[in-house]
C-alpha cells in the first residue's frame, strides 16, 4: 500500500511538472469537423497523447492505417486519446469513411 502511495504522489508529481512545462503543447487535439481532421497534419514531440473529439453529429473513428491503434465509434462530443512513443509519420483515418484522413508527424 505504501508502495502504491509512493508510485501514485510520483506520477502526479511528474504529471503536474510535465502540464507546467508543457501547457497547451503538451495537449495537442485533432477535432473531427464536417468529415475532416483538423489540423489534417500536426507535429507533435515524442511522448505526447493527442486528443481527438467528434464535433460531428455523424460517427467516426481514429484508426491507425497500419491497425496499430483504433478508437471505438465516436459519437457527438466523445473523445480518443493516444500516446505516440516513437518518432515517425503516423497517417490514420475513419474507418467508416475511409476518405477521411489525417497524419500525426512525432518528432
Ligand atoms: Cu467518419
Amino acid at each position: 500500500m505504501k508502495a502504491l502511495i509512493a508510485t501514485l504522489t510520483a506520477t502526479l508529481a511528474l504529471t503536474l511538472a510535465f502540464a507546467a512545462a508543457g501547457g497547451a503543447a503538451a495537449a495537442p487535439r485533432v477535432e473531427i469537423h464536417q468529415f475532416k481532421f483538423q489540423p489534417a497534419q500536426l507535429t507533435v514531440p515524442v511522448g505526447t497523447t493527442v486528443t481527438w473529439t467528434n464535433d460531428d453529429e455523424e460517427t467516426h473513428t481514429v484508426t491507425a492505417t497500419d491497425r496499430t491503434y483504433t478508437s471505438t465509434g465516436l459519437e457527438h462530443a466523445e473523445t480518443f486519446t493516444h500516446r505516440f512513443t516513437a518518432p515517425g509519420t503516423y497517417t490514420y483515418f475513419c474507418a467508416l469513411h475511409p476518405h477521411m484522413t489525417a497524419t500525426i508527424v512525432v518528432r
